[in-house]
């Protein structure tokens, strides 16, 4: 007891007691409060390691301070900070499911909620353990049995600590990059970086990123807007009138279907259709099926192909921009279009949590009226793969939610089961036999591939025999690729193609993915003008009878005479109808022909040299203006006439069943849910599927008292 009072005694002691608490505080939190979603046994170390280096650096400033009663005020300022920012966030975090960002706590973000007036209804009970510290401390300095310690500290002891923190951060940071790389180039989630780096990290980095944001943004004018303006008029291609409001006042289903790609469309392997249902949907006369449509996402995978199909806009050339702007940027995106212009409910359904891709801060953006993340799934231990729920639990539960919605709704479900590393659980495969090439991630695509065409068709089912199908519009899209190029040498030999002979060429066809309308009465077709996802939002909006001329949106309608089927990748590669061109190692432009793919030497065809170039100079330019108009935030300095800039504040996700419910009583005899219409009977019975994990039990899907947390409405 002597010996611990001696080092308590100790200015170094003392800090050695504050990092304890903090430390133990912070790991409390991590396991109690936040759900960080935590698998391996290394992120349970990183996890519990991660708040000391930090505590370390911060309290040690405290040592450089010579008085020594200045000193210890100034680790006693510092560690108050530290445990205010900390049940700052468990209380932001009971609310919001997020954590504090340096504009929620500067108080100037759009999205900035503020704790206000509900911080007290957010306390618990097991709370009085952050504040135990505090009464311990107290009583130890008051009953004097720690002394200050009023010895001068020497430099280089307070160097040597704040080098210690410096030194377990790196430390901590190499083993996060380790079990999870490209962390902090891609961010992925916010919840991620605390899980890794903790919370102080978090903060110091979305702080470092919001001054930069800042700095551009603080150098746009409203007059920057008018050369996009200009270029936006000469863009616009005029609808199509043989299509144009054929979807008027439908439903507008969006499906996601995870990294895939248009090769898997009418694959065979070991003599099995991979997906047999896509394929007949593929070829069903009711669905306008395009097999020239190319995924155009940067790293930001899955968010830049969102961020395009919603708002028409490229994402960033680099990071995604979901993750990066998209918490403050001004959108004019899907949901608010279709919400003001055509009456459209707006609704997104997947099974991961919300703040993966920033979605949950995203969606109010953007508009979206409703979004069902993981938490408003049943989660069991096997219900989940590593990116959320798998897609035939995730469909089947979500039909009581979406039977709920107004109509007409613009619903989209981000299936996520195909999804790098592609392992599926034996139980979940219906005994379709994985290739065998050397390379497993290969193999066992085309089994995930195959489980979410099973998902699709029991999805289609449902919605054929709700009547839900009958009037709505379905889209289905392929994000990016799900084979990297390095992969496809050992894919070749699936496709037919000698390893030997694959060419940069076959990788760009690689980056193909479906793109089907499907709608009865639509006269459909295999399509093969060139066009890619940022092409989408115009196709459907005129579809849906909506003109798009005075929108910001850089693609062009798909099914329009003044199309423009230039592909444009982010990386500036680009695709004509005649011609691939894409960067080599020295960025000089290698041109295939699009039929062959036999390479074509510029210097013997001056003409095409000139054409590329000219191009080139058309794909640099739109990714430029794209970069400005987000880099900027430009579209907060334009609003087309007749559109009301969306307030994020008013939408919240956290109570979407009572929202349901609150809408439907509110409209009483108007409401035009599908249950409403079906004389307020579910239709979730009409659902079937064979997902092993529910073991038969329908409650899941036909009950909302399944997910809900603490609440007892569970009327339907
Ligand atoms: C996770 C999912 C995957 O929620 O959308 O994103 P990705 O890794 O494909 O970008
Ligand atoms: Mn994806």
């Amino acid at each position: 007891m002597n010996k611990l009072k001696n080092i308590l005694d100790k200015r170094l002691g003392f800090m050695g007691l504050l990092i304890f608490f903090l430390w133990i505080k912070t790991v409390i939190a991590y396991y109690v409060d936040f759900s960080l979603g935590v698998s391996d046994p290394l992120q349970h170390l990183i996890l519990i390691i991660n708040p000391i280096a930090t505590a370390v650096i911060l309290l040690s400033i405290a040592l450089y301070i010579n008085r020594p009663k200045i000193s210890y005020i100034v680790m006693g300022v510092i560690y108050v900070l530290e445990s205010a920012l900390l049940y700052g966030n468990i209380l932001y975090y009971r609310e919001f499911s997020d954590f504090l960002s340096f504009n929620t706590i500067a108080g100037v973000s759009k999205v900035s909620k503020g704790l206000g007036g509900s911080a007290a209804n957010m306390m618990q009970p097991h709370d009085f353990i952050y504040g135990l510290d505090f009464i311990i401390i107290a009583i130890l300095l008051l009953t004097h049995y720690i002394k200050i310690d009023d010895r001068p500290m020497r430099k280089l002891t307070a160097i040597a600590t704040t080098f210690l923190g410096i030194f377990f951060f790196a430390f901590n940071l190499t083993i996060a990059e380790s079990n999870r790389p490209q962390l902090l180039g891609r961010t992925f989630d916010r919840a991620y970086i605390v899980k890794y780096l903790g919370l102080n990290t978090f903060l110091a980095y979305d702080s470092i990123k919001t001054v930069q944001n800042n700095q551009v943004r603080s150098e746009a004018v409203g007059t920057d807007m008018d050369d996009v303006l200009a270029y936006t008029k000469q863009n616009y291609a005029q609808p199509n009138a043989k299509y144009f409001g054929k979807a008027q006042g439908k439903n507008i289903i969006v499906i996601h279907l995870e990294s895939f790609q248009q090769f898997l469309i009418n694959d065979k392997v070991n003599g099995q259709e991979v997906t047999p249902f896509l394929n007949s949907l593929y070829n069903d006369k009711n669905t306008m099926s395009f097999d020239n449509f190319y995924h155009e996402v940067g790293q930001g995978k899955t968010s830049d192909a969102e961020n395009m199909l919603e708002t028409g806009l490229f994402g960033l050339p680099e990071g995604s921009l979901f993750s990066k702007l998209g918490s403050d940027n001004t959108f004019q995106a899907a949901p608010a279009i279709l919400g003001q212009k055509e009456g459209y409910t707006s609704a997104v359904f997947h099974g991961n949590i919300g703040s993966f891709w920033n979605r949950d801060n995203v969606y109010k953006n953007m508009g979206y009226n409703y979004f069902f993340d993981s938490s408003y799934y049943n989660k069991t231990d096997d219900s989940s793969l590593e990116y959320g729920m798998k897609d035939k639990l995730m469909l089947s539960e979500s039909v009581k939610y979406l039977e709920q919605l107004q109509q007409p709704f613009y619903a989209k479900f981000i299936t996520v089961t195909n999804h790098y590393p592609f392992q599926l659980p034996d139980e979940d495969n219906d005994g379709f036999q994985a290739p065998d090439t050397d390379n497993s991630a290969v193999n066992n695509y085309f089994v995930t591939a195959h489980y979410l065409d099973n998902a699709l068709k029991e999805f289609f089912d449902y919605l054929k025999s709700s009547g839900i199908y009958d009037n709505s519009m379905i889209v289905l899209y392929g994000d990016h690729y799900g084979l990297s190029n390095s992969q496809n040498t050992a894919l070749s030999s699936l496709l037919g193609v000698d390893s030997s002979d694959w060419t940069d060429f076959n990788d760009s066809q690689m980056q193909k993915v479906p793109f089907m309308i499907h709608m009865k009465g639509l006269k459909g077709g295999i399509n093969h003008t060139y066009g890619g996802e940022i092409d989408v939002l115009p196709t459907l909006l005129h579809l849906a009878g909506i003109n798009t001329k005075q929108y910001v949106q850089l693609g062009t309608d798909l099914l329009s005479n003044q199309h423009n089927p230039i592909v444009i990748f982010r990386n500036k590669n680009f695709i004509t109808p005649h011609y691939t061109v894409l960067k080599d190692s020295d960025g000089n432009p290698e041109v295939f022909k699009n039929n062959t793919g036999e390479q074509v030497d510029l210097e013997q065809d001056p003409e095409l040299k000139q054409k590329v170039a000219k191009w080139q100079d058309y794909v640099n330019t739109k990714l430029k203006l794209s970069d400005t108009i987000n880099n900027k935030n430009l579209l907060r300095f334009y609003t087309p006439t007749g559109f009301t800039p969306i307030d994020p504040k008013t939408e919240s996700y956290q109570n979407e069943i009572q929202k349901l419910v609150q809408t439907r009583n509110s409209l009483g005899l108007k409401s035009t849910s599908v249950y409403s219409k079906n004389g307020n009977k579910s239709t979730t019975d009409l659902y079937n599927t064979d997902a092993p994990e529910l073991n038969g039990d329908r409650s899941v899907i036909d009950s909302w008292s399944t997910i809900l947390k603490g609440d007892n409405d569970t009327t339907k």
